[in-house]
């Protein structure tokens, strides 16, 4: 069985306290889960561990549904490993783990990972059906001697903080509420790729990034964004989109740094989403783009330096 292949690799030094879920994009409800985790787990001696299922559960039981995720296993493991647990462990999420009964998955988690205890958010379930509900996971844990802690859901602003709410956020371009919910940046990943060279000829040299198709995006438009070359922040401006001026193209993400003159090719970019200024527009020709593109970049450069201005405060 893969779950039992995966988890018989590890061998903890130590008895565990876990944490089970996706947790994509690794959001303020999950840090707040997962701080109560790293308390509670000290107070008990117990090494504090983070299960991360590798892919949405729906996906599994529900084919053909493609969510798109927020973070990728990649950057969801290194989050949360920055959230400082003593282990983040990735596990497929199979259709033979999904039967195993809530008995039979929690049996293997204390054998494996030698957990002791659970602590989970108010809707989790485990096991078939989701049998495994909070009531349920209670009284097994008395009769397997782990202890189950729930944790009460983050709010804010009267809405509970899920990955649902941000995906909402990002389909509405709504960045502040993204950041809001999120704690930080919402915030894309990517090697430069080859365009078209049509925004060098523009005068506005863009560096076409390379998503994975099931990346979730904001909501087509033109953005305020801050890159990252090397750890350093540069002002950008983001155009997600179908480039309706030019009929032929696909939806790309590109980004024009600013006061940056090297070539990036082949660079491996992090571009955080700060504001959304305006959707896509058809232009009759090249020089109104252009001209568009120069005002975009003067309202982004007010933005972000605005945003660096408060942050200094
Ligand atoms: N293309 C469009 O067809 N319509 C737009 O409204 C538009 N806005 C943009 C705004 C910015 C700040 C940037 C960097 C690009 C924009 N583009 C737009 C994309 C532009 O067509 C593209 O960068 C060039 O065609 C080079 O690929
Ligand atoms: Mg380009």
């Amino acid at each position: 069985m893969q779950v039992e292949k995966e988890l018989a690799e590890l061998s903890p030094k130590k008895d565990m306290l876990l944490t089970i879920g996706v947790f994509d994009g690794v959001h303020l409800g999950h840090k707040y889960l997962i701080s109560q985790l790293k308390e509670t787990a000290k107070r008990q001696h117990l090494l504090s561990g983070v299960i991360t299922f590798r892919q949405h559960p729906q996906e599994v039981l529900s084919p053909p549904t493609k969510l798109p995720f927020l973070t990728d296993l990649t950057k969801r493991a290194n989050l949360l490993k920055n959230e400082g647990v003593d282990a983040v462990i990735p596990l497929s999420f199979t259709t033979e783990l999904a039967h195993l009964s809530a008995r039979q998955f929690l049996s293997l988690l204390k054998k494996h990972l030698r957990m002791r205890g659970l602590v989970i958010g108010p809707d989790f379930a485990l096991g078939r059906n989701r049998e495994g509900n909070i009531d349920t996971l209670r009284s097994l844990g008395q009769d397997m001697n782990l202890s189950v802690t729930v944790i009460p859901p983050v709010m804010i602003n009267g809405e509970v903080v899920s990955s649902t709410a941000i995906r909402n956020a990002l389909a509405d371009g709504d960045m502040k509420k993204a950041l809001n919910l999120i704690g930080q940046p919402f915030s894309l990943e990517g090697q430069v790729i080859s365009g078209a060279g049509r925004g060098s000829k523009l005068g506005f040299p863009t560096a076409n990034i390379d998503i994975d198709p099931q990346q979730a995006l904001p909501a087509e438009g033109v953005y305020a964004t801050r890159t990252y070359i090397d750890d350093k922040a540069y002002p950008s401006m983001t155009n997600i989109g179908r480039r309706p001026t030019f009929p032929d193209s696909e939806r790309t993400v590109e980004v024009l740094v600013l006061d940056y003159y090297n070539n990036l090719y082949g660079r491996e970019l992090k571009i955080d989403i700060i504001e959304r200024l305006r959707g896509e527009k058809q232009f009759d020709n090249a020089e109104e783009l252009k001209q568009q593109i120069a005002e975009d970049i003067k309202q982004g450069r007010t933005i972000l330096n605005s945003q660096d201005i408060e942050a200094k405060l």
